[in-house]
């Protein structure tokens, strides 16, 4: 069973008013969809449609089970404490988190509403896997109503160094939540030791290594249930929870595959013919939110501009900005602050022929997104914090020519595994400058050297072979073994 805020399925409604629902496409459904439907798995899920009671309905050999969410709820619990409280606290306060008593509260009955619905659908013994920041409470609320199942939990979003986290007003009970998980899965290794401190902070359990030590009380009358209980050095009965990375990925196959076709590779051309041919095709693709550096980018660029290191002649910036919560204020100012910069660099350096940048604020099909990659010749990620940042390995894994530059943030977690980028500090608008000049000049055997050491990387690790590393490890967990494995090829220093 998956548990997430979002079903993964779309309304579409046809000519006639008819409502029918349809696929959405993501790396996660397709890296899980074999599993669940050989095992008959369910997803439980919010369908995306305020105020509707729907019945379970399967789609794609799939049963959904929709959990209902009214218009206030979705403003509370969704824009507010995951958008707005969370989601900021997370990504190293980069905007100043609100805290609401209102919304958490909202939250508290939501997460109660997705257990329940999970413990009522869950078979006896499943395995059952919840995903993300929305639904941190779920794994002990779960534990409480169905002691038999196996639970995973999966924060696809950074986990705060401590002093950042204890802002946080209801920081106890996240905690709590999450520790009602049998393992409990992060981007890096900075994020697991993040929680693991939280643990041991708030809570004063021991920690050994990716095990934490959750005490069981003696009089709890379903200590015998629990699974892992083992006494610990200091003779207490503990239940463990392994908390460690799980680096995700993307399916580099299916990149690999349409980057190959011969259509989509006239595309790219017919871009590169469209932007006047220059001799370097820069390329940013971001949902147009605060902690992806999108402004920073933007300084730097216009900042070679203004001091004629590049010529709009034979540079172009390509930044795709996918609309993004639209509806919380800091995004809204995000926008206007983003396209004010790009309107004055336009203004200042564009010509009838050359347009600096080429700022689309569209959603666009994977196709177009695929030819955009094999047609940049520098992709640009610079985010401020970012849990992985799937972009970065989906232009690897298009480059099926070996070509390109990519240009990445140490603050993204993909920054531990693909180490051949060009690795740049968001913060340090100077060495941001150099690397994307150093980028622009690259010579072609470097370019190639590194793409294919990336490339073998995003290609061995894919979406797939995470999916099966969290499952085994939630599966061993149900024989009663937590092994704990690190990933191979990955950087066990934390910084
Ligand atoms: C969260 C974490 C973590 C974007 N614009 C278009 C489009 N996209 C696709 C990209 C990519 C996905 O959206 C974005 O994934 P990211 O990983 O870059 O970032 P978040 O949305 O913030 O995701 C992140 C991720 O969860 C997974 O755990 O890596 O750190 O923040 O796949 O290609 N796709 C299409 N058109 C667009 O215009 N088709």
């Amino acid at each position: 069973m998956i548990v997430s805020n979002r079903l993964p399925v779309d309304r579409v409604i046809d000519d006639d008013g008819n409502t029918t629902w349809r696929p959405s496409p993501g790396g996660l459904v397709a890296a899980l969809e074999p599993m669940m439907k050989a095992e008959d798995g369910v997803w439980v899920g919010w369908p995306g449609v305020a105020g509707e009671e729907m019945e379970p309905f399967e789609i794609g050999g799939i049963d959904l089970i929709p959990v209902e969410l009214s218009e206030q709820e979705v403003q509370e619990y969704y824009e507010g404490f995951s958008n707005d409280t969370l989601w900021p606290l997370y990504h190293d306060v980069i905007a100043p988190p609100s805290y609401h008593r209102e919304w958490w509260e909202a939250y508290v009955v939501v997460n109660k509403r997705f257990a329940d619905a999970a413990a009522k659908a869950a078979a006896p013994g499943a395995v059952v896997w919840v995903h993300d920041y929305q639904l941190q409470l779920v794994p002990k609320l779960l534990r409480e109503a169905r002691p038999d199942l196996v639970i995973g939990f999966f924060n696809h979003i950074p986990f705060p160094p401590y002093g950042i986290y204890s802002q946080l007003p209801w920081r106890r009970q996240i905690v709590e939540g999450l520790l009602g998980a049998d393992v409990l899965g992060f981007q890096r290794l900075a994020d697991a030791g993040n929680f693991s401190r939280a643990a041991r902070r708030l809570k004063g359990y021991d920690t050994r290594g990716s095990i934490i030590e959750v005490p069981i009380e003696t009089d709890d009358p379903e200590a015998g249930s629990h699974r892992h209980v083992t006494t610990n050095r200091r003779g207490a009965l503990v239940r463990t929870v392994l908390a460690r990375q799980f680096p995700i990925s993307i399916d580099a196959q299916m990149y690999q595959e349409m980057a190959s076709r011969p259509e989509i590779q006239e595309r790219a051309r017919q871009i590169r013919h469209d932007l006047g041919d220059p001799q370097t095709i820069m390329l940013g693709v971001d949902r147009l939110d605060y902690t992806k550096g999108i402004g920073h980018r933007l300084k730097a660029y216009g900042e070679l501009l203004a001091e004629r290191r590049i010529d709009p002649a034979d540079v172009v910036l390509v930044q795709v900005a996918s609309p993004s919560r639209e509806r919380v204020e800091t995004y809204r100012q995000l926008r206007d602050e983003i396209e004010l910069t790009v309107g004055r660099i336009n203004g200042d350096y564009s010509s009838i022929s050359h347009t600096a940048i080429n700022y689309l604020h569209h959603g666009y099909p994977r196709e177009e997104m695929v030819a955009l990659y094999l047609a940049a010749d520098v992709m640009l990620v610079t985010a401020l914090r970012d849990g992985m940042n799937l972009v970065a390995k989906e232009y690897v894994a298009s480059r099926v020519d070996n070509d390109g530059v990519l240009l990445l943030s140490e603050f993204a977690g993909a920054s531990d595994e693909l180490r051949q980028a060009i690795l740049i500090n968001p913060h340090d608008i100077e060495g941001l400058k150099e690397a994307m000049l150093q980028a622009a000049i690259m010579p072609k055997a470097e370019r190639s050297r590194r793409m294919r050491a990336l490339r073998k990387r995003v290609l061995t690790y894919d979406v797939a072979r995470w999916s099966k590393s969290f499952l085994d490890a939630l599966v061993n967990t149900a024989h009663g073994d937590h092994r704990d494995e690190k990933p191979a090829g990955y950087r066990t220093r934390e910084r």
